[in-house]
């Protein structure tokens, strides 16, 4: 019954993310249930210093959330620069399912969110707090490039935005993407994870692309639209990741060798590709197959 079902993710935590999403994709759940599922337990299971409730704040200390999510119908829902609520991937999907609008920021977002049963209450960890202070010393923003992906064991720093497509037994598609930004981003940034087109696009006719890194990049190139269309065309999706990238080195060749971007696509017949700026990323893949396949991807640097 699940024998086309698959979904991939971002980093070495989406290996967890895709377990949670199997356990409703692998009984024969919906694409999108699983997707939810599987961004909610980046957002709490895991404590990932750049999703969820353990996410870095903003430079004046606030920790706010990105999320997105969309169906291969093209339905899709997003909140951004939601604050002090733990599950944006849940309000993303309200914002879809209950309302005729497709983004909700800030206030409102959070007004929404706890009209929608939503509890309110403080995120920001010790750590992540401590880890404000310290930068506040130098206070300089200078995202750096993550080489090393592979988390060792008990090492929390090393984590990243989740972007996760996931095509169901029935072959539909769906993707998620949740984030708590750029750690030590101007209060009020939002990035391109709760853009629809940039962090994330999924159309059923063709398939499914999300991001990570620099998301002020993948915003200039229409990044994940790029490479649905990309698709459309008739790219593989490691040929459409890796033709976004170049757009993206085009674009700003010289910004391009101290940023990292990442880029994730999933066809609608399940084929999978990847490719990145620079080294280091890694993006999970799980199927009725194997559950805890872990890819490096291929890059310009
Ligand atoms: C953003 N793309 O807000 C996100 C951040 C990210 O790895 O992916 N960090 O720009």
């Amino acid at each position: 019954a699940n024998g086309r079902a698959r979904v991939v993710s971002t980093w070495d935590f989406g290996v967890g993310a895709n377990q949670a999403a199997w356990k409703v994709l692998g009984n024969g759940g919906s694409a999108l249930d699983a997707v939810e599922a599987g961004a909610r337990w980046a957002e709490s299971e895991l404590c990932n210093p750049t999703v969820g409730r353990c996410g870095n704040p903003d430079r004046d200390g606030v920790l706010s959330l990105d999320a997105s999510i969309m169906n291969g119908d093209g339905s899709c829902g997003s909140v951004a620069a939601l604050v002090d609520i733990a599950h944006p991937v849940s309000v993303a999907r309200k914002v879809m399912e209950q309302t005729p609008h497709v983004m909700l920021v800030g206030e409102g977002a959070q007004q929404f969110a706890m009209q929608q049963g939503f509890k309110r209450g403080k995120l920001l960890t010790p750590e992540a707090e401590k880890a404000w202070r310290e930068w506040l010393k130098t206070a300089q923003y200078t995202p750096e490039i993550n080489a090393e992906r592979r988390s060792r064991p008990g090492d929390s720093s090393n984590h990243d935005t989740l972007g996760m497509l996931a095509v169901d037994a029935q072959g539909q598609l769906a993707g998620a993407c949740t984030t708590s930004g750029m750690a030590w981003k101007l209060h009020g940034r939002v990035g391109d994870s709760p853009i629809i087109g940039a962090g994330l696009y999924v159309d059923n006719e063709v398939g499914a692309a999300t991001a990570s890194g620099v998301g002020e990049e993948m915003i200039r190139n229409a990044a994940s639209f790029l490479m649905v269309e990309l698709m459309r065309q008739g790219r593989t999706p490691a040929q459409a990741c890796r033709e976004a990238i170049a757009r993206v080195v085009r674009k700003r060749p010289e910004a391009s060798k101290t940023l990292q971007v990442c880029f994730l696509a999933l066809g609608r017949n399940g084929e999978v590709g990847a490719y990145a700026l620079h080294r280091g990323f890694v993006y999970a893949v799980c199927d009725a197959e194997r559950q805890d396949d872990l890819r490096d991807a291929a890059s310009v640097y």
